[in-house]
């Protein structure tokens, strides 16, 4: 069977859409790091239907900074892909041409270094995970990353803040134009998290040239990014054969819902990305960030553990369970919606209707175990607020409490903790063994996840209890008790 590329897009059934532009006469203008399933269905998205208006000098450079699975799969479909939209009753391929190039970085960091400091690319982009910004306990750089920044001056770097540092300081070396940086990961104040990560680790290395350049030259305006995005499986390999008529060795599944909302300060060239349907550049994304975090990805992650413990494998799955909606919608109405300024409650309840039908999309397999990754990173944005705010307002906070404890249940119940991965608390975990009501005593003394919340007595006695009764009941039973 054919394989998509450049030479048989021409093959395409007239349903597919496809690049209305010739994809070899793209400039690239963007380096993307970090280029997985979530900036192939989003970003990647935006950046084609710029391409699409005749605006060929924003074509992506795509990085990967681990594993080289990506380039080896793109590049004999010379970075051609099929977006798969699934809507609850149907499903339509799109072929994405604006990933000119696909690069592994620890095999061509010299390139990707070079592209960095390319006075033709404009933008930087990032979706790395929260991981990736290598935070530590103190919201400066983690261990690993403040060996980074001790690495000696030729050796190659390592870790996403390593990279884009050295690739900027050779940018202001060579005398290279302003450049913007866009966070494209769920942290709140993502733009605002990177610059302070990346002027940390240069006045770590001494770099007082580069910690000035990135002053003056660069921006990082924070964004809001959503669009629901699994991981490939064969039935999406499947599918899009059958749509396209064409081979994809690595398609990507999306919902039809797409939203981007960049605050408006670029620091070189401004792409006028706004006529992409979804995107919004605005003055100021707290709001919209505020809400996406607080509603959609803390319901997520709620759902992720209490899905998981309950052997619900997908969220579409989980969430066609009436106690689990049920409880999702009044974990969103009574505790989350305070973490939102009175003035987004009214918005907060059109987003969550809407939120609950695309979370029941038929058509998306959203695992559980892949939402349930990295949860120390996870759960302090997205849960945390909302408890501070129900605290500050003396408001009891039972559903949270719940949301904890199944996440602490997925943490000890080693048949559960296998199905995902979180190297911030791996060494954690081993102490939360034990009686429910110590083990919640000791995950609440962590500052890391509760801030100023910590070893709250009244916090822990809480998720102990109701980690006693979903232990001792199980999920269904545990919810229907509140
Ligand atoms: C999810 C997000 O994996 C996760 O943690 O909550 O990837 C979520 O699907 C996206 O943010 C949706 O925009």
């Amino acid at each position: 069977m054919t394989r998509l590329a450049i030479d048989t897009l021409a093959m395409l059934p007239a349903t597919v859409r496809r690049p209305a532009y010739t994809p070899a006469g793209v400039r690239v203008g963007i380096v993307h790091l970090g280029v997985g399933n979530f900036h192939r269905a989003h970003q990647a998205v935006a950046w084609d239907d710029l391409l699409g208006a005749g605006q060929a000098h924003w074509g992506v450079a795509g990085v990967s900074l681990r594993s080289d699975t990506l380039a080896r799969a793109l590049s004999p479909q010379q970075g051609l892909y099929t977006l798969l939209e699934r809507g609850p009753q149907r499903v339509q391929a799109r072929i994405v041409g604006s990933l000119r190039q696909c690069l592994h970085a620890p095999s061509q960091m010299a390139d990707v270094l070079r592209l960095l400091a390319d006075p033709q690319v404009q933008v930087v982009s990032l979706t790395v995970t929260e991981n990736g910004y290598q935070r530590g306990a103190n919201g400066d750089l983690n261990e690993q990353a403040l060996a980074q920044a001790q690495a000696p001056a030729d050796a190659p770097p390592s870790g996403t803040l390593a990279v884009l540092y050295a690739g900027l300081a050779l940018r202001r070396q060579l005398g290279g134009p302003p450049l913007t940086l866009l966070s494209c990961d769920n942290l709140s104040g993502n733009g605002q998290v990177l610059m302070h990560q990346l002027r940390t680790f240069a006045e770590r290395r001494g770099d007082q040239p580069t910690l000035s350049w990135l002053r003056d030259s660069v921006s990082a305006p924070d964004t809001m990014v959503d669009r629901i995005a699994p991981a490939t499986t064969d039935a999406d390999r499947a599918d899009a054969r059958a749509l396209t008529g064409l081979v994809d060795a690595w398609p990507v599944a999306t919902e039809p819902f797409t939203q981007w909302v960049i605050a408006d300060r670029f620091a070189g060239q401004r792409p006028a990305l706004a006529i992409s349907p979804g995107v919004r550049l605005v003055a100021d994304v707290t709001g919209y960030e505020r809400m996406k975090l607080g509603l959609l990805n803390a319901a997520h992650s709620a759902i992720a553990y209490l899905g998981l413990a309950a052997g619900w494998t997908s969220v579409a799955e989980a969430i066609g369970h009436p106690p689990l909606q049920c409880w999702i919608e009044r974990l969103w109405a009574e505790e989350l919606v305070h973490a939102l300024p009175a003035s987004l409650h009214p918005e907060a309840a059109t987003y969550t209707r809407e939120l609950l039908v695309r979370f029941a999309n038929p058509g998306l397999r959203h695992l559980t175990a892949q939402i349930a990754n990295d949860g120390s990173q996870k759960t302090p944005l997205r849960w945390l607020p909302a408890l501070q705010a129900c605290r500050a307002a003396g408001r009891p906070t039972p559903l949270l409490s719940t949301a904890w404890a199944a996440w602490l249940h997925c943490l000890r119940e080693p048949a559960l903790a296998v199905q995902f991965t979180d190297p911030g608390v791996a060494a954690l975990a081993a102490g939360w063994r034990g009686p429910a009501d110590t083990a919640a005593r000791a995950l609440v003394a962590q500052p890391a996840l509760f801030g100023s919340l910590a070893g709250d007595p009244a916090l822990g006695e809480g998720i102990g209890r109701a980690l006693a009764r979903l232990e001792a009941d199980g999920v269904v039973a545990g919810l229907a008790a509140h």
